[in-house]
């Protein structure tokens, strides 16, 4: 539709460009009905079991169904993607509905087991979710990121043919504008020259509790223009427009634009007789204003009064169409939260729901025959087969489906394995043989290589991925030499930034590096084209972008995390920067799995395993094996690693013994049958299990040595097994033990465990639940100091000392 869609009708035959007008505000009212009915259902017809609550948000719906309707019926294309408010779930789904692309029985069955999703999400629902949402601010950020992704592969020439550049849309609520990632985007965004963005701020003036403060939006403006944004203001409708042209119109407007925002709302929701009584008191003595007022009933001023542009197609579509370059471009439409419906304007309206009367009364007004509230064309006005003719060609529905696939890239098999360097004594830390990997990928010439792409928030170098950048280059879309370079400044690092680079480098923010891992690690199904992330940050503050990265997990993106360094093994750093939760971090969060080896070689099995598992998409049914561990359905990967240096064990890991490693751990030193004791280490501690298990072989000569390199997947497939073994006679049969029980197999059955970590000691201590053995545990549990190891590994209570203690202590009770 061009900008002179706002023609209204002819007489006679309307023009097409009218008679799609008609249909898109005919289909904004089924749009507004169909959420209400759906959150309706849910709450009131659908017969409810356990007493709760099933909620949904009518009014936050309604405050974007003018704005959904004018953009998905009419102005985005297939290639554009778009973030969706959170709680305008049900809009989304009413939408696809009406497209043809969602079922009645999503709807009916809408925040019900296996129905239609509360907020949108790419991986439950059915309708071609972009991206999801649900922790407000995260989706707003994800377009940009999104939109930096699309750039990485375009510059690369690597787009799919016939694959046109897309718009990365966000619908935000005015209150998400209050979460501090969105500004982190918006710097990082401005940084990287962001093109190809809309943020579409339904501006309510309502969060949930509250109305917004009236002095915070006045800054808006400023703000993103100093960012290079163009912004547009959709503030009022064209009847207040042309209300503002006639006599006492300026005084009106005047009017409202110094109306603090919640004594708008307040005369919302009061309606036509409040806004007479205010009108009249504030500025009815204004010349023109009493006939002004006068012209109208009650229902007329008040549909007068909340004809804000947000609500009013004409003005949408004007606003959106104008815009043709790719300047990120953020509109600012003013809405009414819970518009047409009773509750309108109300603060307390965010979880409000029409009760059933209201609905009665709702239905009413819309024409809807009972027995005919899900059918797409009843209640309005214009034919059905003009509506189902409008419905046909609208031009975001073009094309089928909207997910793409992308072939895998093999792993080779000459996978690089660092050894360690005779300069360090033969030591090695896990830290510095991740940078050698990635040195060695860089300097070969193999498509895996090619599709990797690098990221860190400001830590590139000290995480050790200057040598990849060093070869591989800085991204940037238009080409800089590094000047330190030409002013021949002697630097270990080389940062010419091109479009041909494959580092993406971040300011300091770790939300930033998670939602970017989501939107690269999405890349194949939102652009056709396989990226293969990895991301480096201190282990620390991966609490620091948790949301985030549970966000990215959530929508299944791919990538591999690097914590580095972690745990006290930080040493003098002290506490402020050494991770004690993430081994839990690791194997609570979903779609994550998580590593922890404590030898370069392991490291390079993990690697080279991670860049295949992350490729991984086969949602057969699962059943024996590793189907356990959802092996075949790939995820992400965290690896969390170390800068301490370590002597690295003599030995060629075999397969089998990378199998074992990459299934969470093996015997260094194997228990002999029967076993009463053994050490079971994970990560950077290897030398101090070591020299305490050598010592107790002296009493003990049958202890064994248990290398965790995972502790998340031997307890993953220790949890899938016992499922597996619950679920049927077939499942439970000898062959589906997992992991770790195999490997406990050989000890006595009342045999210790010792088990130590940099890190929370829970992480191991469940070990003892697998063959009922008994379990000390020996972690870090409080905030880290510093010092060098000696002094930090005595005091937190991991070192041989404290390991040998820890036997001396089971066996004791073993006696006992
Ligand atoms: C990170 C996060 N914190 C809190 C919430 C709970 N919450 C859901 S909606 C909302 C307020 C939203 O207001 P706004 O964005 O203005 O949307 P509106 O409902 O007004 O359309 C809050 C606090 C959430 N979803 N995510
Ligand atoms: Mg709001």
């Amino acid at each position: 539709m061009s900008k002179s869609s706002a023609a209204q009708p002819e007489a006679g035959r309307p023009s097409p460009v009218a008679e799609r007008f008609a249909c898109l505000c005919e289909l904004e009212r089924k749009v507004l009905w169909l959420s209400s009915w759906t959150i309706h259902n849910a709450n009131h017809l659908r017969p409810s079991r356990d007493g709760l609550k099933v909620g949904g948000h009518q009014a936050s719906s309604a405050s974007l169904a003018t704005l959904m309707t004018a953009l998905y019926f009419n102005v985005l294309r297939p290639q554009d993607r778009v973030a969706v408010k959170p709680h305008a779930s049900p809009v989304f789904h009413a939408i696809q509905y009406l497209l043809g692309r969602q079922s009645r029985d999503q709807l009916e069955r809408f925040r019900a087991y296996g129905g239609a999703q509360s907020y949108p999400s790419r991986t439950k629902d059915g309708d071609d979710v972009d991206f999801s949402t649900g922790s407000v601010g995260l989706g707003v950020a994800m377009t940009t990121f999104a939109s930096l992704a699309q750039d990485y592969l375009r510059l690369k020439g690597w787009a799919p043919e016939g694959l046109p550049e897309g718009r990365m849309v966000a619908l935000v609520g005015d209150a998400e504008l209050d979460e501090g990632n969105v500004y982190e985007a918006l710097f990082e965004g401005w940084k990287h020259d962001l093109r190809n963005v809309w943020w579409v701020i339904d501006y309510n003036r309502q969060s949930l509790d509250a109305v917004v403060s009236d002095r915070l939006f006045g800054r808006f403006d400023q703000m993103f223009t100093n960012f290079g944004w163009r912004v547009v203001t959709i503030k009022y409708g064209k009847r207040l427009e042309a209300v503002f042209a006639r006599p006492g119109g300026a005084a009106l407007r005047q009017w409202i634009d110094d109306c603090p925002n919640s004594l708008y709302s307040a005369l919302v929701f009061k309606g036509g007789a409040a806004w007479r009584k205010q009108l009249e008191a504030d500025i009815g003595a204004e010349p023109g204003v009493a006939a002004l007022l006068a012209d109208r009933d009650d229902p007329a001023l008040a549909a007068l009064m909340t004809n804000l542009g947000g609500h009013d197609m004409a003005a949408v579509l004007e606003a959106f169409h104008a815009i043709e370059d790719d300047r990120p471009t953020c509109f600012i439409a003013y809405t009414i939260k819970g518009l047409g419906l009773p509750f309108a304007g109300h603060k307390d309206n965010h979880a409000g729901l029409m009760n059933p009367d209201q609905m009665a009364e709702f239905q009413r007004r819309n024409q809807i025959p009972e027995g005919a509230e899900w059918d797409r064309f009843a209640g309005l006005d214009l034919p059905e087969a003009t509506l189902r003719d409008f419905l046909d060609a609208v031009p975001f529905a073009a094309q089928g489906t909207r997910r793409y696939a992308a072939a895998p890239v093999a792993v080779p098999r000459n996978f690089p394995r660092p050894t360690a360097p005779n300069s360090n004594g033969g030591t090695l830390s896990t830290q510095d043989g991740f940078g050698r990997i990635m040195t060695e990928l860089a300097r070969g010439d193999g498509a895996l290589a090619e599709r990797i792409v690098t990221t860190s928030p400001d830590v590139t170098v000290s995480t050790n991925l200057g040598g990849w950048v060093n070869r591989r280059g800085i991204f940037d879309r238009h080409p800089r030499e590094d000047v330190f370079k030409e002013q021949k400044v002697v630097s270990a690092q080389r940062w010419s930034m091109s479009p041909a680079g494959q580092h993406i480098e971040l300011g300091i923010a770790e939300n930033n590096l998670f939602i970017l891992l989501a939107a690269l690690g999405l890349s194949h199904s939102l652009f056709g084209t396989r990226l293969l992330p990895v991301g480096t940050l201190y282990d620390p503050f991966i609490q620091r972008g948790l949301d985030a990265l549970n966000y990215a997990c959530y929508q299944d993106a791919r990538f591999i995390v690097v914590g580095t360094p972690s745990g006290i093994t930080l040493g003098p750093e002290g506490g402020a920067h050494q991770s004690i939760s993430t081994p839990l971090i690791g194997m609570a969060q979903d779609g994550l799995a998580s590593f922890e080896p404590a030898y370069v070689d392991e490291l390079s099995a993990i690697m080279a395993w991670a860049f295949d598992y992350m490729q991984r998409d086969d949602r057969g049914p699962t059943g024996s094996g590793t189907a356990w561990l959802r092996d075949a359905a790939g995820g992400s990967i965290y690896l969390r690693l170390s800068t301490r240096p370590l002597a690295q064990p003599p030995r060629e890991l075999s397969a089998a013994r990378a199998e074992e490693v990459i299934a969470g751990g093996y015997w260094l030193r194997p228990p002999a049958p029967g076993a009463e004791l053994a050490i079971v280490y994970c990560g950077a501690v290897a030398a101090e299990a070591l020299a305490a298990h050598r010592e107790i072989l002296d009493d003990l000569p049958g202890a064994g040595l248990l290398a965790v390199t995972s502790a998340d997947r031997l307890n993953a497939g220790w949890h899938a097994a016992e499922q597996a073994r619950r679920s049927g006679p077939a499942e439970g049969s000898r062959d589906n033990l997992a992991a770790i029980e195999r490997l406990l197999g050989p000890l006595a059955p009342d045999a210790a465990l010792i088990t130590v970590i940099d890190g929370h000691p829970a992480t191991l201590s469940w070990l003892g639940a697998v063959r009922g053995h008994s379990v000390q545990a020996l972690g870090v549990e409080h905030f880290g100091q510093s010092g060098d190891l000696a002094d930090l590994y005595r005091h937190y209570h991991i070192d041989t000392e404290a390991i040998l203690d820890a036997c001396a202590a089971a066996c004791l009770s073993r006696v006992r």
